[in-house]
C-alpha cells in the first residue's frame, strides 16, 4: 500500500455536502493499488452507537491516482469519520492524524464534517443541469434593422476582420427565434450587447445603454420576452475586468488626472496617463490599452458595477451573467456579485470565463459554473489532434471530475468551440466526422452543452476573427445534414435523463481509438461508443440488459450471455439504449 499516495482533506472536492441531508466523502490513492476502502462514519455526540463502516468504490481515476467515494446521509446533519484502507489482507486506519493498524481507540482524532448549512452548500441552479445553450455574437448572427446599421457596413457574408461590421443585431436574434426553437436549444448565451465602438464589444463605453447597432432597452425587452415564451433563458457577458476606452469614468481620469474624482476606479501606475512602447501607465486586459482594467476593490466601483448587475435582472428579466476574464478580479467582489444576483433573482445562473483548474470560484459562494475548456481540450485532443489515446481522454476527464465537487461537474458549462477559438469544423480541416464524434460525445456527457452559433450549419473559420463569420441562413448553402444532426443530438440527450445527470462510467477506454462509456440514472442506462481509428474495430461490453437500440439509427443490437457486440465503422459511434 502506498501510504505517501494516500490524500483526503475535509472540505472542498473531499468532503462536502451534496444536498441538505447527504455529504460526499472522496480519498486518493495510488492507481489499481487499493482493493478496497471504507469510510468510518457515526455522529460525535454518539459514536459507539452510531459508528458503522460504508463501502466507497472508485469513482473515477486519471493516470497515476484512483478517487474513491461514497455517499452518506448522517441521521444529525454531523460527520465523524475516518477510512480504513485495505490491500489483500494488509489493512490500514487513516485519522486526521495518522495512519494506524489498530482501530483508532479515540474517535476524537477523526476527521470532522461539523454540520451541514444550507447556506455553505454548493447549490447551482436546477434548471442548468436541462439547458442545452446556444452562443450568439450579436454582430454576426442576423441584421433585423438595416436602420441600426454602423457606418461603412459590409455586405453579410464578407470576410470577417478585426475591426469590420456587418450589421447584426437583436432584432436579428427576434426574427430566427424559430430557428433555435426548432434546433431544441433552451438557453442562449450572448457576447456584450452594451455601447461600445468594436464589433466584439468587450471595451464598455456605456454598461447601462444597450448597443445603438444593435437596438435599445425595449428591443432587449421584447427579445427576452420572446425567448421566454418559448422556454429559452437568457445569459448576457458581463465585463467586469475592465472598461473601455470611452467609458466616462476612464475619459474623465485621462483628462483630469490626479485631480479626477475617479482616480482609484482604475489601476493607474503613473499620472498622466501614458503609453510607453505598448504598454499603459495603467493595468489594463493583457496589454490592451482600449481595455482599462477596474479597481473592483474600491467601493464606488463595485456598488456600481453590482448596481448594472442587478438592473438588467430587474429591468429586462435576463436569467444570469456569463462573466469575463473572471479569474484578474478580486473573490470578495464576486462573492458580493452572487449575493446581489442571487438576491434579485435566486434561480440565476453565474457563469465565470476561466480557462483552467477553477476549484476556489466553485465552492458555492461565487459561480455556479465555468467555461469548461479543459474538457475541450480533452475533446479537441483525443478526436482532432489524436495526442491522446482513449485511456488518456478518460485520464484528462478524470481529473476533472477529480477536482470538483458532484455538483459543479453536473453544470460544468461544456463547449466546443467559441468567439474565442478555432471553429469546431476547422480544427479537423473540415472533416465533418470528426466534428460528429466530438459533438455526439459532448451531448452525452455529464455537464451543460452549449453551440457556438453556426456551428450547426457548418460555419466554419480559424482563430479569432476568422470564428466569427456572419451566420448564413441560404438553406441552399447550409449543412442541412449537420443541421439535422444536432437537431437529432439534441433531441436524444432531452429524452434521456441519465445523459443529462447520469453517472459516468467508463467501459472501454485503451491504449486506442476505441472509447465507450456508460451514463446511468434511476436504473436508466445509455452506452455511447467511438471508433476514432481508420477502419472497422468491434466492441466487446458487458452489458445487464439484453436488447439494444441505437438511439441515431434505430438498429438493433442483442447481447449475448451479458455480452454485447458491436462493430463500428471507421470514425464511427453510436449512442445505444435498452429497448422494451
Ligand atoms: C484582439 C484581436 C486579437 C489580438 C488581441 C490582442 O482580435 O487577434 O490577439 O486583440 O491585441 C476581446 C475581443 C478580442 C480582442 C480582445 C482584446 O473578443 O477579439 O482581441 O478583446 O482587444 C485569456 C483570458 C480570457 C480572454 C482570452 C481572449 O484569460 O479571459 O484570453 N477571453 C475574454 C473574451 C474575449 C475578450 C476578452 C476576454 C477581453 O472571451 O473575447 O477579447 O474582454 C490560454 C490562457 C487563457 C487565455 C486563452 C486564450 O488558455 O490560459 O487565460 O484566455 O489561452 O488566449
Amino acid at each position: 500500500m502506498l501510504l505517501e499516495a494516500i490524500y483526503h482533506r475535509p472540505r472542498l472536492n473531499w468532503s462536502y455536502a451534496y444536498d441538505e441531508n447527504t455529504i460526499h466523502l472522496r480519498l486518493r490513492a495510488k492507481k489499481d493499488d487499493l482493493t478496497e476502502v471504507y469510510a468510518w462514519v457515526g455522529d460525535k455526540y454518539d459514536w459507539d452507537k452510531s459508528k458503522e463502516l460504508v463501502p466507497m468504490t472508485v469513482f473515477t481515476s486519471d493516470t497515476m491516482f484512483d478517487y474513491w467515494e461514497c455517499e452518506y446521509v448522517p441521521p444529525f446533519r454531523r460527520l465523524k469519520y475516518g477510512f480504513q484502507l485495505v490491500k489483500g489482507d494488509e489493512k490500514i486506519w487513516m485519522t486526521e492524524s495518522e495512519f494506524q493498524t489498530d482501530r483508532p481507540a479515540n474517535p476524537n482524532r477523526l476527521f470532522e464534517f461539523p454540520y451541514i448549512h444550507r447556506g455553505d452548500i454548493f447549490a447551482p441552479p436546477a434548471w442548468v443541469k436541462d439547458a442545452i445553450f446556444y452562443q450568439i455574437f450579436p454582430e454576426r448572427f442576423a441584421n433585423g434593422d438595416p436602420s441600426l446599421n454602423p457606418e461603412n457596413v459590409q455586405p453579410w457574408g464578407g470576410i470577417p476582420e478585426r475591426d469590420n461590421f456587418f450589421g447584426g443585431d437583436l432584432q436579428g436574434v427576434i426574427d430566427h427565434l424559430d430557428h433555435l426553437s426548432e434546433l431544441g436549444i433552451n438557453a442562449l448565451y450572448f457576447t456584450p450587447i452594451f455601447a461600445s465602438p468594436t464589433n466584439h464589444k468587450y471595451d464598455t463605453e456605456d454598461y447601462m445603454k444597450v448597443d445603438p447597432h444593435f437596438g435599445d432597452t425595449d428591443t432587449l425587452k421584447q427579445l427576452v420576452k420572446a425567448c421566454h415564451e418559448r422556454g429559452i433563458r437568457v445569459l448576457l457577458d458581463a465585463v467586469f475586468n475592465h472598461a473601455g476606452r470611452n467609458f466616462a469614468p476612464f475619459l474623465d481620469v485621462e483628462q483630469n488626472g490626479e485631480d479626477s474624482v475617479y482616480k482609484d476606479w482604475f489601476h493607474v501606475r503613473e499620472f498622466p496617463l501614458s503609453i510607453d512602447d505598448g504598454i499603459p501607465s495603467y493595468d489594463t486586459f493583457g496589454f490592451v490599452a482600449e481595455m482599462p482594467k477596474l479597481n473592483t476593490e474600491n467601493e464606488d466601483v463595485k456598488n456600481y458595477l453590482l448596481g448594472v448587475a442587478e438592473y438588467w435582472i430587474k429591468e429586462v428579466g435576463i436569467d444570469g451573467w456569463r462573466l469575463d476574464v473572471a479569474n484578474e478580479v478580486d473573490h470578495q467582489f464576486w462573492r458580493d456579485f452572487r449575493q446581489t444576483v442571487k438576491g434579485v433573482n435566486p434561480e440565476a445562473y453565474i457563469l465565470g470565463e476561466i480557462w483552467h483548474e477553477s476549484s476556489p470560484w466553485l465552492e458555492g459562494d461565487k459561480f455556479d459554473a465555468v467555461m469548461n475548456y479543459p474538457f475541450t481540450d480533452a475533446v479537441i485532443d483525443f478526436f482532432v489532434r489524436e495526442d491522446l489515446d482513449a485511456s488518456g481522454f478518460a485520464a484528462a476527464i478524470g481529473k476533472q471530475l477529480s477536482r470538483y465537487p458532484l455538483q459543479a461537474s453536473e453544470v460544468a458549462f461544456n463547449l466546443l468551440d467559441s468567439h474565442d477559438t478555432s471553429r469546431l469544423l476547422s480544427l479537423p480541416g473540415g472533416n465533418k466526422k470528426k466534428l460528429k464524434m466530438a459533438a455526439v460525445l459532448q451531448f452525452t456527457f455529464m455537464g451543460t452543452p452549449c453551440i457556438y452559433y453556426g456551428d450547426e450549419v457548418g460555419l466554419d473559420g480559424g482563430e479569432d476573427p476568422g470564428c466569427r463569420k456572419c451566420m448564413e441562413w441560404d438553406p441552399n448553402k447550409q449543412d442541412r445534414d449537420l443541421l439535422a444532426f444536432y437537431r437529432k443530438l439534441i433531441d436524444i440527450r432531452k429524452s434521456h435523463p441519465a445523459l443529462r445527470t447520469g453517472t459516468l462510467t467508463f467501459l472501454d477506454a485503451g491504449n486506442s481509438g476505441k472509447l465507450a462509456y456508460e451514463r446511468r440514472l434511476d436504473g436508466e442506462s445509455v452506452i455511447v461508443l467511438f471508433n476514432r481509428e481508420d477502419s472497422g474495430v468491434t466492441f466487446r461490453l458487458p452489458v445487464p440488459e439484453a436488447g439494444w437500440r441505437d438511439l441515431f439509427t434505430g438498429e438493433i443490437y442483442k447481447a449475448d450471455r451479458g455480452t454485447l457486440s458491436v462493430r463500428l465503422p471507421a470514425s464511427g459511434y453510436a449512442v445505444l439504449a435498452p429497448y422494451a
